[in-house]
């Protein structure tokens, strides 16, 4: 199909006659997209059979179990892990059709919110680069992430729809089936070895998979990411069946769904345990099949679990072992504890799942049931550690004031607990997990998360990777850490003057874009100023704004201010329910609307909201920035990866010390990074003793006190819109340190505006030092620390 130009144009204009009854000259870029497509999936089916014959084999294996995968689109990357992109490209244009255009047909497999899900489908990426036997378990969500509309700078959400067309990357396996079961109770069973426990009269719900292969570089390996869906079965018998199909169908169909009230809680809860208790059975079935023995289940299988969203996976292997298969409990135990490990990505609180016993115990009485031994066992042994502490064990135990907390479970059953940044994991030791870490100290480890640079790279930056190709060659792409080979021509000016083109290739594509998709004119030599992450006032994109605000009251106001012109581009999507991110996005539009208006700022200070920003989008804009903005309130980002993948495009970072960019700072050195703001340690600081009042910061810094006036005085709006903003500031005193860090994150600003516009030549420099010093930070690496020191495969 693929060996030879005349074959491949051939079969793919036949097959598109065929499928569509159309003559090829009539056919629609949407056809021409499915028939290739379908034409890859063929093409990766014989060794995607041959990865699973051979790791039939493997002598163990590690499901990553998460509750959003974010994959973004399939084509162009499958093409580029085949090693046919340039082939097919060149083989399609011969027959006048441009393959970007194809690639643009594809919908974004958005299964995630952020970070956390694009790390789950970047480590598919890399698990499977390498050659490792990791596959992913998700929900096939009928609605991914909802799609945002800006209506007059608010934001709307509309129900996503990527299942619309159908979807060619997925085979559904109805064999495999299994059926979850939900309510009901719990029957006791005596027998002669003992009491055994039956989960009696409960509604069952059929989960479907759809398997999706996962295609690594070289094409050798062909892994499985096996999504579920949830269907009615026939093994309940309702009296009212309308109402339980509605009730079945809704576990997959949106990513989720809002939990304010009890039912929406109900729901997250059962999406859960489809998610655990589908993938573990299946996970056991294909061990049995294998010849696997239960008892020593862990020697053969890893199950990786991505946050709190899939701990149910402990109790319901725990419930399998045990009442199916007739284990002790210590041998379950043993079994279990030894094939789970858990990743925090999380240390704001109120992101630390909890679920009232009230909807856990009647929804899945016999998890509860085992949940509810665990946690005596668990505080047993503490009690054998610290007698006599009550307040501790209370502190510390699975379940306690009505709840059932995820977070104390998964580091109860796992035998391994990390975070995703050094800084991120020492504060999880030192705080939040503390006690934990003191009874524990070896299960806790630090795996600084990764991007996978054949996404962020070599697909979304072919003009940069093929200036990196005939720089240092090729070995770049599939070793990462070669891109440090950069740094020998750091004082290169031919290689310097070929970076800074490249650069501006990318500009003037997203340029293009942004006029396309907002009808503004922006000047593709103005400084790209990005900031591109969920909307969230930790991640202060309210700093952001507010600098701008604060630019445009200097150029107004001080004649003998000067900047070099910056186009400020964000994108943003606010949780549905959060009311105080909304509000920052229309704040983000209205200050759009009043810059890029303004004849005395016109051309000088740019803004634009790039609407629904997905991973597709991010592969336009992160190329094309000269600064990443990763200004999060110090100790509470986790990690972040967008920091990643701006510093392998050659964007320098404007970034507190916060998660990763620690480590970022550490690679580029401290001349290649604008790091400004208070310190992890004292915001921690802060936040226990007090001692800050924002109320001073505005009453002693004029520019400040002008800007947040702005706010309320109707230079915005005249509806008294940003009035929460205003309190949550100076009434609220301000509790992610924006006043505080105003003046250090303005000089910051500054100087990156100066070295840009007075140095361009250091700031080639310091685009080298970011693209060279970030092969670290490729996936490939995270995996591999993951698979020897956690997986063991
Ligand atoms: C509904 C519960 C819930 C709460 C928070 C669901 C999802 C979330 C976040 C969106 C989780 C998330 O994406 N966290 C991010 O994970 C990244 C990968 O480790 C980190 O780089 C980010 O710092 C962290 O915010």
């Amino acid at each position: 199909m693929f060996s030879d130009q005349k074959s491949f144009q051939e079969t793919f204009k036949k097959r598109l006659e065929q499928s569509y009854s159309i003559s090829f000259d009539d056919s629609t870029r949407a056809q021409q997209f499915v028939t290739l497509s379908q034409m890859v999936r063929e093409h990766i089916s014989s060794e995607w059979i041959e990865t699973n014959e051979r790791q039939r084999q493997e002598k163990k294996q590690t499901y990553y179990l998460s509750i959003e995968f974010l994959l973004g689109r399939l084509l162009g990357q499958n093409l580029i892990n085949l090693g046919l992109y340039e082939t097919i490209q060149s083989w399609l244009d011969d027959i006048d059709i441009p393959l970007e255009e194809l690639e643009d047909i594809e919908p974004d497999a958005g299964l995630g919110n952020g970070g956390l899900g694009r790390l789950a489908a970047c480590f598919l990426d890399s698990l499977a680069s390498m050659g490792l036997p990791g596959h992913g378990c998700g929900i096939r969500y009928k609605h991914g992430l909802f799609e945002q509309k800006m209506v007059n700078g608010f934001q709307m959400e509309l129900p996503e729809n990527w299942l619309r067309y159908g979807y060619v990357w997925e085979v559904r396996k109805s064999d495999l089936t299994v059926e979850v079961p939900f309510w009901g109770s719990v029957d006791v069973v005596e027998r002669e070895d003992g009491v055994k426990f039956r989960h009696v009269d409960a509604e069952y719900v059929k989960a479907v998979p759809y398997d999706m292969p996962v295609v690594g570089y070289g094409g050798k390996t062909v892994n499985t990411l096996r999504l579920w869906s949830a269907e009615t079965s026939s093994f309940s018998l309702n009296q009212d069946v309308l109402k339980y199909k509605k009730d079945t169908e809704a576990i997959s169909e949106f990513l989720y769904p809002d939990d304010s009230n009890d039912e929406g809680k109900i729901l997250r809860l059962k999406q859960q345990y489809f998610l655990v208790s589908a993938s573990i059975r299946s996970i056991i079935q294909r061990h049995l099949s294998n010849g696997g023995e239960l008892r020593s289940l862990h020697e053969r299988i890893a199950i990786h679990i991505n946050d709190t969203h899939p701990v149910l996976a402990i109790p319901e292997l725990m419930r399998v072992l045990m009442d199916d298969y007739q284990l002790s409990w210590d041998d379950a135990w043993h079994v279990t504890e030894n094939t789970f490990a858990y990743t925090n990505h999380t240390t704001l609180s109120e992101a630390l799942e909890r679920w009232p016993i009230r909807i856990f115990r009647p929804l899945l009485p016999r998890i509860y049931m085992i949940i509810q031994e665990i946690n005596e066992r668990f505080c047993k042994s503490l009690w054998d550690q610290y007698p006599g502490d009550w307040d501790r064990i209370e502190r510390m135990a699975i379940i306690a004031k009505d709840e059932v907390r995820m977070a104390h479970l998964a580091i109860a059953g796992s035998h391994s607990v990390n975070g995703v940044a050094r800084l991120h994991t020492e504060i999880l030791k030192n705080r939040e997990m503390n006690e934990f870490y003191q009874f524990q100290p070896a299960k806790f480890n630090n795996k600084t998360n990764g991007i996978t640079h054949r996404r962020w790279l070599l697909k979304a930056n072919p003009e940069l990777t093929s200036l990196l190709s005939e720089t240092i060659g090729e070995g770049f792409k599939t070793d990462a850490t070669e891109l440090s080979k950069l740094a020998l021509y750091v004082e290169d000016p031919a290689f310097l003057e070929k970076l800074s083109r490249v650069k501006r290739k990318r500009k003037d594509i997203l340029t293009k874009l942004i006029y396309e998709r907002n009808g503004i004119k922006v000047d593709p030599t103005s400084i790209f100023d990005v900031q591109v992450k969920r909307l969230h006032a930790y991640k202060r994109q309210l700093l952001n704004v507010l600098h701008i605000l604060a630019l445009y009251n200097k150029v107004k106001h001080e004649p003998s201010f000067h900047m070099p012109p910056r186009t400020f581009i964000f994108g943003a999507k606010a949780s549905p329910g959060y009311f105080y991110a909304k509000r920052i996005i229309k704040l983000i539009d209205s200050v759009a609307e009043l810059v890029n208006n303004d004849p005395e700022t016109k051309g000088l200070i740019t803004v634009v909201f790039m609407e629904n920003y997905r991973v597709s989008l991010a592969e336009y804009i992160i190329p094309a920035a000269d600064i990443s903005e990763q200004i999060s309130t110090a100790s509470k980002e986790a990690s972040g990866t967008g920091n990643m993948k701006f510093m392998m495009n050659g964007a320098v970072t404007v970034g507190t010390l916060d998660g990763a960019n620690v480590e970022i700072l550490e690679q580029t050195g401290p001349d290649n990074i604008f790091i400004f703001g208070l310190k992890a340690e004292e915001v921690m600081a802060f936040d226990r003793d007090g001692g800050y009042r924002s109320m001073d910061y505005y009453h002693h810094d004029p520019l400040i006190r002008r800007t947040l006036d702005q706010l309320v005085d109707g230079t915005l709006d005249d509806k008294g819109l940003f009035g929460v903003i205003y309190e949550s500031l100076l009434s609220e005193n301000d509790q992610y340190f924006v006043l505080k860090d105003f003046e250090a994150y303005r000089s910051a600003q500054e100087a990156a505006g100066r070295i840009y516009e007075k140095n361009p030549q250091q700031w080639r420099k310091m685009m080298v030092k970011n693209i060279s010093g970030s092969g670290i930070f490729s996936s490939d690496r995270t995996i591999k620390e993951y698979a020897s020191e956690i997986w063991k495969i």
